[in-house]
């Protein structure tokens, strides 16, 4: 990911089939809140699904639509030090938490979009 200022990062992805699965790992400190969120040129295109994951794949945060149209948002204050992972599907292709890592997380569901869309990373 492209750091645009201290504690910001942007970088653009793309679910090339509906059931694509893209994974990135963040280290966070105890007491940051992150703030993770997809931010598509067309607004309803892919329908992303957004979720969060500790180092073990058990499931801290899941989001659809929050962030306006079809975009998802989650907001997520760090409690623990360590490596999270989020990850980017398209609706609605949901986490199951049923798999912890390394098989997990299992995405049992069926996507409906594909497409390029860009993702921001906040951490404050
Ligand atoms: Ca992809
Ligand atoms: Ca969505």
């Amino acid at each position: 990911m492209a750091k645009t200022k201290d504690g910001e990062f942007h970088t653009a992805a793309s679910l090339d089939s509906p059931d694509d699965v893209d994974v990135w790992r963040v280290n966070l400190h105890a007491g940051d809140t992150v703030t993770i969120s997809t931010d598509n040129e067309d607004d309803f295109n892919p329908d992303t699904v957004l979720a969060l994951f500790d180092h073990k794949g058990n499931i801290l945060a899941v989001d659809d639509d929050s962030g306006g149209a079809f975009q998802s948002l989650i907001t997520y204050d760090v409690t623990e030090t360590g490596n999270y992972f989020f990850a980017v599907t398209s609706f609605a292709n949901f986490p199951s938490g049923g798999d912890k890592f390394p098989d997990g997380p299992s995405y049992p569901g069926f996507g409906g979009s594909t497409g390029s869309y860009g993702l921001d990373l906040v951490i404050a």
